[in-house]
Order: structure tokens, then sequence, then C-alpha cells
């Protein structure tokens, strides 16, 4: 199998942390690709028409995408058990919070500025992202500890990728502020070996 990968998306660290959790590596190569909203990859373009990464090519099927489909798929390959049925929309439904803190931080903030040009960037779309995710991240920390001190799953892999992407992108806005709970949980988190291997530059 082939991942269209890149060092800094978040949502490919999801799917990287899980193949070295899982004990995927030697079936998963990883094909740097550089690709933006502007330009987009040629190759994967081809493998996936919505041209982003993570993007999964498989001899035996067609290619999948996106992270939480990877994921999933690489899970069952691996029978890693990292969304456990007993736990299953709980998992499920950490994952989503996660994602959707990234799909505001990503598209909503950092394309914002990124690829606006300064005088187009609009500042109340970004606070609006913003209250997403600091909402997000609250009721995290003010819900969810139970289930982050059990056994590492997906849900967790996704928060950590998550709340590792605002330290990369978003370190200003502070997320940490009231969520002492969380922000502990992250510093032990972030030691994993498979979280360390892929921390972006
Ligand atoms: N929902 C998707 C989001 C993937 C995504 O937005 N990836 C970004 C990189 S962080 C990307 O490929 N952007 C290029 C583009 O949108 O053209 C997932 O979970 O995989």
């Amino acid at each position: 199998m082939k991942l269209f990968s890149s060092n800094a998306s978040p949502y490919v660290r999801k799917v990287r942390v899980l193949i070295r959790e899982a004990g995927l590596t030697d079936r998963v190569t990883e094909m740097p690709t550089t690709t933006t909203l502007l330009q987009s990859d040629p190759a994967l373009v081809a493998a996936n028409p919505l041209a982003r990464v993570p993007s999964l090519s498989r001899d035996d099927g067609p290619t999948l995408y996106d992270s939480r489909v990877i994921c999933r798929y690489l899970d069952m390959k691996a029978g890693g058990g990292f969304y456990p049925e007993a736990r299953l929309w709980d998992v499920l439904t950490i994952e989503a919070t996660a994602d959707g803190i990234l799909d505001s931080a990503v598209t909503g903030i950092a394309y914002e500025k990124r690829l606006r040009p300064p005088e187009k960037v609009m500042e109340e779309w970004i606070d609006g992202h913003w209250a997403k995710i600091a909402r997000a991240v609250k009721v995290v920390n003010d819900r969810w500890m139970s289930h982050l001190a059990g056994p590492v799953d997906m849900g967790q892999i996704a928060l950590g990728c998550a709340l590792g992407y605002l330290d990369f992108r978003h370190d200003q806005y502070g997320w940490r502020k009231d969520c002492d709970a969380l922000a502990d949980w992250y510093a032990k988190f972030a030691e994993r070996d498979a979280m360390v291997a892929t921390a972006p530059a």
C-alpha cells in the first residue's frame, strides 16, 4: 500500500501514528506529496479527485480517502483494535470532534491566512473558527477525560494529532487555557514513540 503523505498535515499524521501503533510500517510506503488548494499534485489528482492527503492507494481496490476511512481500513487490516466495539460510538465521536477541530484549524484559519491576499482575509471568519475549536477543546476537557484515560484508540490518536497541530500552527491562541486536565493528558500522549516519530517539522 502507498500513502500520499505530508509531514505537516495533521490528517496524514493520524494515519502515520496509527501505522506505527498498529505495527504496519512494513506494509505501507509513504510518498511525500506537495499539494495545495491552488496547485494540486497531478499524481494525487489521478488517485483522488478531491486531491487531498492522506490518500491510500492499494493493489486490490480503489484508492481510499479520507483519513477516517483509511484509519478504519488499516485498523481492520492490522486487527489493531483501535476502534473497539464496546466503545465504538465514543471513539467515533471523539475522532469526529478532533477532525472538526482540524477542519476549522486548517481550512478555516490556516488556509484563510496563508492562501488569501491579506486584504481579503476575513477576521470574523477566523474568530468564528477559533470559537468552534475553543468550545470543542473545552468539551473534551470537561466530558471526555475518563475515556482518554483508557487504552489507546483512534479517538485518542486523532485528538493527539489535532492538539499537536494547534501547537504547530496556532500556538498564539493558547488552547490550554482552562483545560488543565486535557493539557496534562496531551503532554503524556505526545511522548509516545509514534507521536514523536511523526511530529511536524
Ligand atoms: N477530511 C479530510 C481532510 C484532508 C485535508 O484537508 N488535507 C489537506 C492537508 S492538511 C489537503 O490535502 N489540502 C490540499 C487541498 O485541499 O487541495 C481527511 O480527514 O483526510
